[in-house]
């Protein structure tokens, strides 16, 4: 791509690296909280993976809808779910998301678009291929983005969804975030052919692999993305290449990663190589910056106090919301 054209606007620019501080931020805090006992949670850190959906979001309202997986703090966050909501969450509190019913797997916040966050290795693609179906249905110009691993990509689902999606030229876009290790696989050594973003030539889709890390790049992958999706020309199956600095989850000392490709991984940390972008572009100074970092950490610490002073949820609340009630269901 010519330089001027990745040209993208400063604005944009300094609101992707908001996000991504916010997304990193937090997830520092969870990590601490839980290392020290304050938080007693099964965790999956995305530290690594946080250019992705900071981009991604940009370019998305709050009508439409992602679906994410288990490491899924950095979409929801990136797609404006308050990390307050998602603190008490993870802390099964009543004030949480989904009022302590989901935990740290199941973050759902409708009104910022986050239509579910799923566990099931996969479960994202169709169940985005159904909100996208309903979208082309309705003629409502959503789109909807499905989050979801490199593992993800050898799943029946995966394959399934690309078909179904491509066939009936849903609004969808498919974004595989290849952090190149499935729990303790090594991509290569479960995966056939080399690119995720090949597989969509056998569905007849537009398929594209991406440098996840590169804010610029990702953002311009998803403008083309969405704006396809939104003219009704059908799906995007996006390949984000990035890499994950922590173990699958907490407690996970990562020792099936050589050392030496966990040592570039972290020397390329694309958080703070965006911080110095926007820096050395004259968007903001390093006063301001610092000033926004500060901002964030403050604001995490209260989500922290917020979710660990709420109260929790009554017994009464297991049975409630759980099942829509059938008179009330839009037809
Ligand atoms: C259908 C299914 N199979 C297996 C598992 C167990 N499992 C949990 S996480 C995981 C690895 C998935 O890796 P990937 O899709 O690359 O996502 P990442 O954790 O790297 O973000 C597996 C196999 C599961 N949760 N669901």
């Amino acid at each position: 791509m010519q330089n001027a054209l990745r040209k993208i606007d400063g604005c944009v620019l300094s609101s992707i690296l908001e996000s991504a501080l916010r997304i990193r931020c937090n997830d520092e805090l969870i990590r601490e909280s839980a290392r020290s006992g304050r938080l007693n949670i099964i965790y999956y850190s995305p530290r690594g993976q946080e250019i992705i959906p900071s981009a991604i979001s940009e370019l998305l309202t709050d009508d439409d809808y992602i679906c994410t997986i288990y490491r899924g703090i950095h979409d929801q966050i990136a797609k404006g779910v308050p990390p307050k909501l998602i603190w008490a969450e993870y802390a099964g509190r009543l004030t949480g998301s989904c009022k302590g019913k989901g935990g740290p797997m199941h973050i759902t916040y409708p009104e910022k678009g986050v239509m579910v966050t799923t566990g099931i290795v996969g479960s994202s693609l169709p169940i985005a291929n159904g909100l996208a179906l309903a979208s082309q249905l309705r003629g409502d110009g959503r789109v909807t983005v499905a989050y979801f691993g490199d593992g993800a990509s050898n799943i029946g689902a995966f394959h399934e969804s690309l078909n179904m999606a491509s066939v009936w030229k849903l609004p969808v876009i498919f974004v595989c975030q290849n952090n190149r290790y499935a729990e303790h696989s090594r991509f290569d050594e479960f995966t056939a052919g080399e690119s995720v973003a090949r597989r969509g030539d056998a569905y007849g889709m537009h398929a594209v692999a991406v440098d996840g890390n590169d804010a610029e790049a990702t953002w311009h992958t998803a403008r083309a993305a969405i704006d396809r999706a939104r003219s009704g020309d059908g799906p995007t199956l996006i390949e984000a290449n990035t890499f994950r600095f922590e173990g699958h989850l907490l407690g996970d000392d990562s020792a099936y990663i050589p050392r030496q490709e966990m040592e570039a991984a972290k020397a390329a940390d694309p958080v703070p190589r965006l911080r110095a972008d926007v820096i050395g572009r004259g968007i903001l100074t390093e006063a301001q910056v610092v000033e926004l970092e500060r901002k964030i950490r403050r604001e995490a610490e209260e989500a922290r106090e917020f979710a660990l002073t709420s109260d929790w949820p009554s017994l009464d609340e297991l049975s409630c919301d759980v099942l829509a009630n059938s008179s009330e269901v839009v037809q």
